[in-house]
């Protein structure tokens, strides 16, 4: 029977670290998959990573099933790490949460919610997106449509645009919004946008679905979810997919939470046991490992200080990679000007380079980077940045 399945196409960007691995060149530059890696090369674990679980590891006394939305107190601390504790989203308990096998398994919870519980609407995707976005949401059944985002003259946010296709969307239609560090571009609204897109939603009547896979990698903590909390009104819905995965550097771990906000409390009830039935019939409940990881260490006050710097130190490691890659390539005698690569922010940065060139790059100097232009910064160190210049002055011609 087997003789009749194709073979599919690998992921588009996962399957770049395939062919980096196979690539005997000794001075090849991995700028592909979304990993942070220190000024050596290496995706560290985080020290109150480590210091968690030394802890866990003494107190951990079962290893009996989770509930079906996770660990009561991780999902608490999720909320209170995207709104503050004060918030009128807190004290009103409209927000419910469960915890998911990473941000991946949170977007696929709530496409199958969606398609479920509230059919029949179009989900809205940014032109460009994370290529995964689509196959999720397609999985889920979603008839997908998509919102102008980048303004290829300008290596911006086409905001107008944006903002035209989404008058355009119908009441009740769902937005995905990437929280803050748009994978792939780099761009996020200003402040004042973010206001003007919490207008439209409310006036629309549309559902934001926030992907906040990044929180505290742009510029802090809580400047990173100005976004969500300008959408987050009082009495607007919204569904929110948060990952662990990078700020807490617990990719294989896969933590994630997926938050949903209701209109009044006993509606978010409702929508927390139709989330209960997805997962049940999906993964049946999560793993604890990760979880337990962030709730120890968003719970304890030495733990979280050491967290907070931490992560920190890995945004600032970034946005200096920035500063420096903007500052070679005008160096090494490229006209072109790059400096929008600053403004960026986040693990990527969209380098406007297209795809004869990226096949450049990677065909003879073994630098690899997304066919879309798309560059992980936290790949650049002091030790590769003046190859890659290198790489980006020749195939600029
Ligand atoms: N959403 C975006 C925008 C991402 O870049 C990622 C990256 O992996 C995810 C979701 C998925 O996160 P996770 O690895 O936790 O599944
Ligand atoms: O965009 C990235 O590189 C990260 C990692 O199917 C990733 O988000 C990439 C592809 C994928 C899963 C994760």
């Amino acid at each position: 029977m087997f003789q009749q399945v194709p073979t599919a196409p690998p992921d588009s960007i996962l399957g770049l670290n395939e062919a980096f691995r196979a690539d005997p060149n000794p001075e090849k530059i991995n700028l592909s998959v979304g990993v942070y890696k220190d000024e050596q090369g290496v995706t560290p674990v985080l020290k109150c990573v480590k210091e968690a679980e030394r802890r866990l590891l003494e107190s951990e006394s079962t290893k009996s099933y989770l509930p079906i939305d996770g660990r009561p107190g991780y999902d608490k601390a999720v909320r209170e790490l995207m709104f503050g504790a004060d918030h009128e989203v807190m004290t009103a308990e409209r927000g419910v949460t469960v915890q998911t096998p990473g941000g991946t398994g949170a977007l696929r919870v709530a496409g199958d919610f969606l398609a479920d519980s509230l059919p029949g609407r179009s989900l809205w995707l940014s032109q460009p997106t994370w290529p995964n976005h689509p196959n999720i949401f397609t999985a889920a059944g979603l008839p997908l449509k998509t919102y102008a985002y980048f303004d290829k003259a300008n290596n911006g946010l086409d905001f107008g645009g944006m903002m035209e296709a989404l008058k355009g969307a119908a009441k009740g239609d769902v937005v995905v919004l990437h929280g803050c560090c748009h994978n792939p571009t780099g761009i996020d609204p200003t402040p004042q946008q973010w206001k003007a897109i919490g207008d439209l939603v409310q006036e629309k009547e549309l559902l934001p679905l926030l992907d906040f896979a990044y929180q505290g990698f742009g510029d802090g903590l809580s400047e990173d979810a100005v976004g969500l909390r300008e959408i987050a009104r009082p009495g607007q819905e919204m569904l929110i997919c948060s990952s662990f995965s990078k700020n807490f550097g617990l990719y294989n771990e896969r933590v994630g939470a997926l938050t949903a906000v209701a209109g009044t409390k006993d509606e978010a009830g409702a929508v927390l046991s139709q989330l209960k039935k997805v997962i049940r019939s999906n993964y049946s409940n999560p793993p604890t490992h990760g979880a337990a990881v962030v709730e120890t260490v968003l719970a304890d006050a030495e733990l979280r200080t050491m967290w907070e710097e931490e992560l920190a130190h890995m945004r600032n490691r970034i946005n200096g990679m920035r500063k420096l890659l903007v500052e070679k390539i005008a160096a090494c005698g490229i006209e072109q000007d790059f400096s929008f690569i600053q403004d960026q922010r986040g693990m990527f940065s969209f380098s406007g380079l297209n795809q004869m060139q990226v096949d450049q790059l990677r065909s003879e100097m073994s630098i690899y980077i997304v066919g879309s232009g798309r560059i992980n910064v936290a790949g650049i160190s002091e030790a590769n940045v003046d190859r890659l210049c290198e790489g980006i002055k020749k195939v600029l011609g």
